[in-house]
């Protein structure tokens, strides 16, 4: 439970964490290293990999460089089953409790548990939350849920709060990869007032400043996937933000 125990401790000091994204499908071999570099530099606290839909066959070669040249902690993001692999540090084990399809809520997870029992990777029980973000994106199509509207925070806030009670003990509020809008500043406040387990949020971000929203808003964790694979450099930008955010709190 080393990762369950990171995200509880990062809590608990009041501490925020940055997930860099890594979708097998968007990797650009150009600046790959580039970027597992900076993340290193910038104390990037996890990489998660994975993506609803991967049609690329790199992930695990994309896992183990990662591993190679860095101590980042490797999460798997998996869209279904066939996705698990055992090169990773642990598995965000996703019940996407926003949706109402029985494949994503306990399906998966039960082709999945056997399996993952065997590897002995750690498991990190997941209350999954898509929002919508403005246009469809891959995950709503591909799980065939309907999001959790945009301007309903309370809809997230009462999902969030029941899946915390049914014992997950983490909470990803995902507006989707490229989401035009991330999560709404109201709706991340409102889900974070009404629960104790750490708060993810991802989806969209593509600017410090909206970084800074949603960590101020009450994330405790920001995913950000896209924008990176397209401008690298904004590793160095999201990690300041995020510093920023600690060091006021140690000053404090
Ligand atoms: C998607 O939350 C992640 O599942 C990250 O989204 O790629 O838009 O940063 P982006």
């Amino acid at each position: 439970r080393n990762l369950l125990n990171k995200f509880y401790e990062l809590k608990a000091q009041g501490k925020k964490a940055f997930a860099v994204l890594i979708d097998p499908d968007k990797v650009n071999e150009d600046s790959f290293s580039h970027l597992i570099a900076l993340s290193k530099e910038q104390a990037v606290d996890f990489f998660f990999v994975g993506g609803s839909l991967i049609t690329s066959h790199i992930m695990e070669k994309v896992i183990i460089e990662i591993k190679k040249s860095s101590d980042i902690p490797v999460i798997l993001f998996p869209g279904n089953s066939l996705h698990l692999t055992n090169q990773v540090d642990g598995v965000l084990f996703l019940s996407l409790i926003s949706g109402r399809n029985p494949d994503y809520l306990i399906g998966q997870q039960v082709i999945s548990a056997p399996i993952l029992k065997r590897s002995g990777i750690e498991v990190l029980p997941t209350g999954y939350m898509i929002i919508d973000s403005g246009r469809q994106t891959t995950v709503s199509y591909i799980s065939n849920t309907t999001p959790i509207p945009h301007d309903k925070p309370s809809i997230a806030a009462c999902t969030a709060m029941a899946g915390e009670m049914l014992g997950l003990k983490l909470i990803y509020m995902d507006a989707g990869s490229g989401a035009y809008n991330a999560v709404s500043p109201e709706m991340i406040a409102a889900v974070q007032q009404s629960i104790e387990v750490p708060l993810i949020v991802g989806g969209g971000i593509n600017t410090a400043k909206k970084a800074q929203d949603a960590l101020k808003a009450g994330a405790d964790v920001i995913v950000v996937g896209n924008a990176i694979e397209e401008r690298v450099d904004l590793i160095k930008e999201i990690a300041k933000t995020v510093r920023g955010f600690n060091e006021r709190f140690v000053n404090s």
